[in-house]
C-alpha cells in the first residue's frame, strides 16, 4: 500500500494543510501518517485564529517516535507545505533524510508555500529564503505557484516560454518534477486557470475554467492529489490531468454550494470520479 508521511498543519474548522490533504489521500487509497505542525482553530486566511504552533522539537519527537517503531522504510513519500515557523523546516529536511536512509526510493514532495500574486508574501520572514536556500536542493517534486517560482529562481515571467525556462531552472537546482500552479496566460484576456508540469520527459499544461473567488487549502489539495497520482502512475502528464480534474470538480462543488471551506467530504466522489475531466497537453 502506498504510504505518505505528511508533515502539515491541523485546523479544527475547515480545510488547510493536513486538514485538506489527509482525507483526499485516504480516499484515493493512500495510507497517510499525519504529523502536525500547528493545531489551529481555523486557517489564517480568516485573519484571526487560536491554538498552538507545535514547537519544532515536538514535531521532531513525533517523527522520531515513528522511526522508533522501525517503520520508516515503508514510507513512499514525504509531503510538506506551509511552514508556520522556519525551525520546522529543519525538521522536515531531517525527516526527509531519515526516510531516504531507509528507503532510497522514497520521494520528497514539497509545496513551497510563501505567497501569491494577490497577497504578496504571507509566510513569516525567513521562510521564503529557507525554501530557496535549503529545501529546493533536497526535493524530488515541487509545486510552486507562479509567484513562488519567480522568487525561487529570481526570474520574472511574462510568457509560457518564460515559465518553462524558470521551471527548468528550478529543476536544475534539485526537483525532477516541477508543477507550476496559477500560471497566467500570455495575455490578460486569458480567462483560464493553467497548471504546467515539467520533468525530464517534457512539459505539459492543463487548463480549467476560472472560478472567480479564493479557496484556501486548494493548493494543499492540489499537491496531495498530484503526489498520489504521480506515485500511482509515475507519469507527470497523466497525474497533472487527473489532479486538475479532481481539484476543479471539488472547487466547483464548493462554489455551487456557496461554501467558504472546501467541500471535501460532501464532494468526496469527485476525489475518485471527478465530474469534470481535463487532460494535459504537450507543450
Ligand atoms: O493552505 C496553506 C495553509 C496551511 N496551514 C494553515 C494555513 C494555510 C493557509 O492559510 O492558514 C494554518
Amino acid at each position: 500500500m502506498t504510504t505518505v508521511l505528511s508533515i502539515q498543519s491541523a485546523v479544527a474548522y475547515g480545510h488547510a494543510g493536513n486538514s485538506s490533504a489527509v482525507f483526499p489521500l485516504q480516499r484515493l487509497g493512500v495510507d497517510v501518517w499525519p504529523v502536525y505542525t500547528v493545531n489551529f482553530s481555523n486557517h489564517t486566511g480568516y485573519g484571526a485564529w487560536r491554538g498552538p504552533l507545535i514547537p519544532a522539537t515536538d514535531v521532531w519527537d513525533v517523527v522520531q517516535g515513528i522511526n522508533d517503531r522501525g517503520v520508516m522504510g515503508q514510507v513512499d513519500a514525504l509531503l510538506c507545505g506551509y511552514l508556520g515557523a522556519p525551525e520546522v523546516g529543519h525538521v522536515i529536511l531531517d525527516s526527509g533524510r531519515l526516510i531516504k536512509e531507509q528507503n532510497p526510493e522514497a520521494i520528497f514532495c514539497a509545496d513551497p508555500v510563501m505567497g501569491d500574486v494577490d497577497r504578496g508574501f504571507y509566510a513569516r520572514p525567513g521562510i521564503p529564503e529557507f525554501w530557496r536556500d535549503h529545501v529546493v536542493s533536497q526535493v524530488d517534486i515541487m509545486t510552486p505557484n507562479l509567484f513562488e517560482l519567480e522568487f525561487l529562481t529570481g526570474r520574472e515571467t511574462s510568457s509560457i516560454g518564460d515559465v518553462l525556462a524558470a521551471a527548468e531552472e528550478l529543476r536544475a537546482k534539485g526537483p525532477r518534477v516541477v508543477v507550476v500552479t496559477s500560471v497566467v496566460g500570455p495575455d490578460d484576456l486569458d480567462d483560464v486557470m493553467r497548471m504546467v508540469v515539467v520533468d525530464d520527459a517534457g512539459a505539459w499544461e492543463v487548463t480549467t475554467p476560472v472560478i472567480d473567488r479564493k479557496f484556501t487549502g486548494s493548493g494543499d489539495l492540489t499537491t496531495a492529489v498530484f503526489l498520489a497520482k504521480w506515485l500511482e502512475t509515475k507519469d507527470s502528464a497523466d497525474a497533472l490531468g487527473q489532479t486538475a480534474s479532481v481539484v476543479y470538480s471539488v472547487l466547483e462543488a464548493t462554489a455551487s454550494a456557496d461554501h467558504q471551506e472546501l467541500r471535501l467530504v460532501a464532494a468526496q466522489n469527485d476525489l475518485v470520479d471527478p465530474r469534470f475531466v481535463f487532460t494535459a497537453t504537450w507543450l
